[in-house]
């Protein structure tokens, strides 16, 4: 179901260069620019259908957008291996479909279809990807923190106790609305004490709901603190340009891989749309919103290819009404896939509310489960 997109980048001249200023770590190509361009067009225009679909009420549920976001997860997921699991929070198309999710397979959950990645049972906040090593999604504030250590631990402990797979690095992503609950603390220390390759990013966009960071959390200037004081490697980046995200990014990845230690990543971003989908804004001027649009991520990549010659305007034309016709395609996918039989109510499930309705009757759990 879900494959890596194919990388349909226009004219990709690998032999022009890409300017030392934009490439301070030397590892950008011309290539690898012009797909986080596509990719983060994708998350824009997937984004603007999803908005259109669930005021059209084909989308149900709480449903979060990420659109500003892109570069944060575009950028962070291209430093890491394809098989380096990540795990986020429910503002999570982006990372879904950067992580090679495809459109139809998250705009079918998101419509609570069979062909969605989780067969239509998750919905917008819980895109799930195994394949492609996302997993998840989550709700509950902060819960995915602990998972993203014990994700890293899992595969630390299949090699240096097993002796099997490889260095691997997890991705742990989280809000800043996320850092002042006791599980994030909890998972630092943790990865800490036992040297746990996982890195916590924090897309600092500013706001949890409705609330401005300096409102919630003490220190919100200097949100680097947290990670230091429990003897982690700390970095705050802008998450806004997405080659100075990577030159950044990419080296903090390869040292937490090469020595099995933990990261914390204060990655400054900001979000265009409200909270969710139901969200007046009141909390914000039109003025800030805008002031942050004048520093688009999507424009500022868009403007380093045109300004290095990587990229003509006639191509950037012709990569954007490729990806309208590609969302346009998962949208019809969506609306045609069926919706699931009631039975699926009882498949998939940890508990069977009714003996003997489902095909996974058997499972007990144990010798007690009160529900069987
Ligand atoms: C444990 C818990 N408490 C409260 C909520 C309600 N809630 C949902 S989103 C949210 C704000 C989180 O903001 P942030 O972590 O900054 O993420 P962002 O929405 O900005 O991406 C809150 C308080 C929840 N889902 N889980
Ligand atoms: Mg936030």
């Amino acid at each position: 179901m879900s494959k890596r997109m194919p990388a349909t980048a226009p004219q990709s001249n690998d032999s022009k260069a890409v300017s030392s200023v934009t490439n301070k770590s030397n590892e950008i190509t011309p290539a690898m620019m012009l797909e986080w361009l596509r990719q983060m067009q994708l998350i824009r225009e997937f984004e603007n259908r999803t908005m259109q679909a669930y005021q059209q009420a084909k989308i149900g549920g709480f449903c979060h957008i990420y659109s500003g976001q892109e570069a944060c997860c575009v950028g962070t997921i291209a430093a890491t291996n394809d098989d380096d699991p990540i795990v986020t929070a429910y503002r999570d198309h982006g990372h879904a479909l950067a992580r090679g999710m495809t459109p139809e397979a998250c705009m079918a959950e998101m419509f609570g279809k069979v062909d969605g990645c989780a067969k239509g049972k998750g919905g917008s906040m819980h895109m799930f990807d195994k394949p492609n090593w996302l997993f998840g999604g989550h709700g509950i504030v902060s819960a995915q923190t602990p998972l993203g250590a014990g994700l890293a631990f899992a595969e630390k402990y299949k090699l240096e106790v097993m002796g099997e797979g490889k260095k691997k690095v997890s991705l742990a992503y989280l809000g800043d609305g996320a850092i002042d609950q006791g599980a994030f603390h909890e998972a630092l220390n943790f990865s800490a004490v036992h040297d746990v390759p996982v890195i916590f990013i924090i897309e600092n966009n500013g706001y949890s709901m409705g609330t401005a960071i300096s409102r919630h959390t003490a220190n919100a200037d200097n949100l680097i603190s947290r990670g230091q004081s429990y003897g982690i490697n700390s970095i705050e980046i802008d998450g806004l340009d997405i080659c100075h995200l990577y030159n950044e990014f990419k080296p903090f990845v390869d040292q937490c891989r090469e020595n099995s230690r933990p990261g914390f990543v204060d990655l400054k971003t900001y979000r265009y749309q409200g909270h969710s989908m139901s969200d007046p804004q009141k909390y914000r001027t039109k003025d800030e919103v805008d002031a942050f649009k004048d520093k688009d991520s999507i424009a500022k990549l868009l403007s380093d290819l045109l300004g290095d010659g990587l990229i003509t305007e006639a191509a950037w034309k012709d990569m954007q009404s490729e990806i309208k016709d590609q969302v346009r395609a998962a949208m019809d996918f969506a609306e045609n896939s069926p919706i699931p039989e009631a039975g699926e109510l009882y498949t998939d499930v940890y508990a069977n509310p009714e003996k003997n309705l489902s095909p996974t009757a058997t499972y007990t759990h144990g010798t007690k489960n009160p529900l069987m």
